[in-house]
């Protein structure tokens, strides 16, 4: 049976969600005209006033806002409030670039921590369930975005943070946990070390994982699933609009539902901002609708998804966005070549390979180079050269196949590369040092 926080809104007609973003939209636009001199001067140069918006096919005719403008504006020139009505700040856990700082209200945060509600009742939460919380708490929003939601289920809550793996394993054992909420790299970590210490999936309490921060692959899913013994959803969020739950997977696991009444979603060319139909890949672009602190309009994520408005067996209404293959900015161009590493990862995987690697670009005689190194699975380790070299080869092919350019692979023994506790680092791109 389907489990919804907030079945009223979740599952609403169309026209319902419609009218709600069209008055919301208004409403916030004279917020952030009234409130915020930056993006009044940009809606000025723009030459719009708060009288052209009357609803949401309105929406195109407002300026976008990007990296570089929160950065102009850093610290303060996007809030939208007294300070004296903030209550918290959170920033960035960003593996790119300056930190980002954004603002809440307490109302900002009791509509975020409702997001993640969403998401964990979703993953099948309820008062029941014990939710072992082993993102960063901190700066990091995926701590304390996860922790709110998961009191507002009335689940039972670990705040372990990240790190120090033996002792949550210790906690997931003893205390029975039955969710677990940390980035996938550190859930496939989790997995690594329990079936080290002999844990099957069979003994683990775990019944689903609510893993997100970072970009992963289906392949991924389907391995952390195997180890844990688990369902794991996939969620999606910013800082910049708040944290975890800006959108989140339900059980269909086909795409993750905007949740709509706060924000508005669209998908735009990144080079010519044009608004692209559902269906098209592009660069994901959202409107915060009630945030008070920190009201973003037309916010550019760089992340690369498309959007569908198909009906869902879930039965929510709001629109799904597809697991965002990675970041315009984290896209490397090998040889002219578009490549994100979450392709690599899908080789990997399909080929039997844990997801421990390192993705090295360099620029060798004016041509780029392309490194993959790779674990070896205890499973499959071996000192034999000639099979090594086998190995490589093999996956030197299928990754030609995959990317249409040609990587050199190393293979390397189990352990070596650097496990992950939160969002992981899995490209050195030597050309930018
Ligand atoms: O990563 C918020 C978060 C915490 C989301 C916990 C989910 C779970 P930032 O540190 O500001 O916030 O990073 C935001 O991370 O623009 C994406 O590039 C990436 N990202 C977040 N969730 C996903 C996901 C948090 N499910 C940036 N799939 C975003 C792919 C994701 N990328």
């Amino acid at each position: 049976m389907e489990r919804y926080y907030q079945e009223d809104i979740e599952c609403a007609s169309r026209e319902t969600i419609v009218s709600i973003q069209n008055e919301k939209l208004v409403k916030q636009v004279q917020h952030v005209w009234d409130n915020v001199p930056y993006y009044r001067k940009k809606m000025e140069e723009k030459g719009v006033t708060p009288a052209d918006i009357k609803s949401i096919d309105d929406l195109h005719k407002l300026p976008f806002l990007s990296k570089y403008d929160l950065r102009e504006a850093y610290p303060y020139g996007l809030v939208g409030v007294p300070l004296k009505d903030c209550v918290r700040i959170q920033s960035t856990s960003g593996t790119t670039g300056k930190r980002v700082v954004a603002f809440y209200t307490q109302h900002d945060i009791d509509l975020w921590e409702e997001c993640c509600a969403r998401a964990i009742t979703a993953a099948g939460g309820t008062d029941e369930d014990v939710c072992q919380v082993s993102y960063g708490y901190g700066l990091f929003t995926g701590g304390p975005g996860l922790n709110g939601g998961s009191h507002k289920v009335g689940c039972l809550t670990v705040p372990t943070s990240s790190g120090n793996t033996d002792r949550q394993i210790m906690f997931i054992m003893d205390l029975q946990a039955t969710i677990l909420c940390c980035t996938p790299s550190y859930a496939a970590y989790l997995g690594e070390r329990m079936k080290e210490m002999g844990y099957g999936p069979d003994d683990i309490p775990l019944k689903a994982g609510i893993f997100g921060a970072e970009a992963w692959s289906e392949e991924m899913r389907h391995d952390i699933e195997k180890t844990l013994g688990i369902k794991a959803y996939d969620i999606y969020g910013l800082t910049e609009l708040s944290g975890p739950g800006v959108s989140f997977e339900c059980s269909a696991q086909n795409g993750m539902h905007v949740n709509e009444d706060h924000f508005i979603a669209e998908i735009v060319d990144p080079d010519t901002l044009e608004v692209l139909p559902d269906g098209c890949e592009g660069e994901l672009v959202f409107t915060s609708l009630d945030k008070e602190a920190f009201p973003l309009l037309r916010y550019r994520t760089r992340d690369i998804c498309s959007l569908t408005r198909e009906k869902c067996s879930c039965g929510r209404t709001h629109v799904r966005m597809a697991k965002p293959k990675g970041r315009s900015d984290d896209m490397l161009i090998i040889r002219g070549v578009n490549v994100f590493p979450s392709q690599i990862e899908t080789v990997l995987i399909n080929q039997g390979y844990a997801a421990n690697y390192l993705i090295v670009v360099d620029r060798v005689n004016n041509t780029d180079t392309l490194d993959v190194q790779v674990e070896m699975t205890p499973e499959m380790f071996t000192d034999n050269v000639g099979e090594i070299s086998q190995k490589q080869k093999n996956l030197e092919e299928a990754l030609k196949s995959m990317l249409g350019i040609k990587a050199k692979v190393s293979l390397v023994a189990p352990k070596t590369i650097t496990r992950s506790e939160g969002k992981a680092v899995r490209v050195i791109d030597k050309r930018k040092i």
